[in-house]
C-alpha cells in the first residue's frame, strides 16, 4: 500500500481523542498484518515494518494487550531506520475475539477496529443455524456489525437456499443476509456495492466456504494469488495469515484462516444482543435468578408454550448461557486451584525451612 490519508484508512475522532497521549516524533498507523514479532503498518508514509518497543513489551501483561491486525499504534520510524518503533496501541472501538483452542478461558484476538464482520456459510453442506447463531453472539459482543453471507449458491437448488433463508428468519435472525456464487458471480456485484470506502470488513467462517475467492474477487486477483498457498501440498490454499486488504473503492477487508471452534466464554453482552425477545420476558419470571428451563411463573417458558418463541430460539439460548456460565465457572475453578497449588508451595517451602 501507498501512503494514504489516515481517514482513508478508518481513522477518526474516536481514535485521535486518545492519541494525544503519543510521543511527539510518534506517528499513527494502522496494522495491516502481523507476522511474530514483525508487524506490517500502513500509514502516511506508506506501508512499513515494525517491532514492538521493548518498554511496550514489558509492560504489557498479556496477549490480548498487543497489537492485532486493525489496530492502530504510536510508531517512531526515522527515514534511515529500517524498522519502526511501536510504544503504544490505542483502545480498541470494537473488537473481534475468540476462546483461545484448547480448553482455556483465556482470549484469542482476531481482529481490532473492524465495521461489520461477515459471517460467512456455505450453503453447501457448511450451513448450521447453531453455528451461526454462536457467531453472531461473538460479533455483538465485540461491538462490530454483523452481515450473513451464503456462498457456493451454484451448487444447490434454489428450493434448498430458499429454505435456509427461511430457516434464518423463523430463529428470529434479523441481520442482513446475502447469498452469492464465486462460480456464477450471481450476488458478488450486491456484496460490493455495500462495501463503504474507509470502513474495515472482517470475514469470517469455517475453511473451505470461499472467503479468500471472495475476496480475490472484490480485489479483482486470480485466483491463484490466494493469500498464502498452504504448504500441505494439496492444492487448497488455505489460508494461513490475517491481512488486512483495501480494496479499489476504499473499503478494507481482513480475511481469516478458517476458524474450528468459535467459544463463546464471556459472550452475555452478546446474548443480550441477540435474544433481546427472551430477555425482556425474562424480566417478568417469578424468580430473579430463574434459569427459564424448571422454575414456576417463568415467562419465558410460558411464550415458549403458547408459541410466542419458537423451539430453536429458546434451546440456543439456552445453550450458549449454560454454556458461558460453564466456561466463567470452570475458569474460576482454575484459579482456585492455581490458588490452592500456591498455598501448597508456600506451605511446602516452610517444611522445608523448618527442618
Ligand atoms: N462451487 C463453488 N466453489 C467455490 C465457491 N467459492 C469458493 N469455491 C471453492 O471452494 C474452495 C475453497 O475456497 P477458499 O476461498 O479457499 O475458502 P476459504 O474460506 O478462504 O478457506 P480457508 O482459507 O481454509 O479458511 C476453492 O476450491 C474455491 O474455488 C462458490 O461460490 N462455488
Ligand atoms: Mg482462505
Ligand atoms: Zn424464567
Amino acid at each position: 500500500m501507498t501512503g494514504l490519508a489516515l481517514e482513508s484508512l478508518g481513522w477518526n475522532e474516536w481514535f485521535a481523542l486518545q492519541s494525544c497521549h503519543c510521543g511527539a516524533s510518534d506517528v499513527m498507523a494502522r496494522v495491516a498484518a502481523v507476522d511474530r514479532d514483525q508487524l506490517l503498518l500502513v500509514g502516511e508514509a506508506g506501508s512499513f515494518r515494525a517491532r514492538l518497543s521493548g518498554k511496550y513489551l514489558h509492560e504489557s501483561g498479556s496477549a490480548l494487550q498487543r497489537p492485532c491486525v486493525g489496530d492502530w499504534v504510536c510508531v517512531e520510524k526515522s527515514a534511515h531506520d529500517l524498522f519502526g518503533m511501536v510504544h503504544a496501541m490505542l483502545d480498541r472501538k470494537t473488537c473481534l475475539r475468540r476462546r483461545a483452542p484448547g480448553d482455556s478461558a483465556e482470549y484469542q484476538m482476531i481482529a481490532a477496529n473492524v465495521d461489520v464482520v461477515i459471517v460467512v456459510q456455505s450453503c453447501h453442506y457448511d450451513f448450521n443455524l447453531k453455528r451461526l447463531e454462536r457467531y453472531l453472539v461473538m460479533v455483538k459482543d465485540g461491538g462490530a456489525m454483523p452481515l450473513i453471507l451464503l456462498t457456493k449458491t451454484d451448487l444447490v437448488a434454489p428450493d434448498v437456499l430458499a429454505a435456509q433463508l427461511d430457516e434464518i428468519r423463523r430463529a428470529g435472525i434479523t441481520e442482513p443476509v446475502l447469498a452469492l456464487s464465486n462460480v456464477s458471480k450471481e450476488g458478488v456485484d450486491s456484496l460490493r456495492s455495500i462495501l463503504a470506502p474507509g470502513k474495515t470488513y472482517c470475514l469470517v467462517g469455517s475453511s473451505g466456504v470461499g472467503k479468500s475467492t471472495i475476496i480475490n474477487a472484490l480485489a479483482g486477483r486470480g485466483v491463484h494469488e490466494t493469500g498464502d498457498v498452504s504448504g500441505s501440498g494439496e492444492g487448497r490454499h488455505t489460508t494461513v495469515r490475517r491481512e488486512l486488504i483495501l480494496l479499489e473503492n476504499g473499503a478494507m477487508v481482513i480475511d481469516n484462516p478458517g476458524m474450528r471452534e468459535f467459544g463463546v466464554v464471556g459472550a452475555e453482552g452478546g446474548i443480550e444482543a441477540g435474544y433481546p425477545d427472551i430477555l425482556a420476558l425474562a424480566s417478568q419470571c417469578r424468580f430473579r435468578d430463574c434459569s427459564h428451563t424448571s422454575e414456576p411463573g417463568c415467562a419465558v417458558r410460558d411464550a415458549l408454550d403458547s408459541g410466542q418463541i419458537s423451539t430453536d430460539h429458546y434451546d440456543n439460548f439456552v445453550k450458549l448461557r449454560q454454556e458461558s456460565e460453564h466456561y466463567r465457572m470452570s475458569h474460576a475453578e482454575k484459579r482456585k486451584k492455581d490458588r490452592d497449588f500456591g498455598r501448597f508451595m508456600k506451605s511446602a517451602k516452610k517444611d522445608l525451612e523448618d527442618d
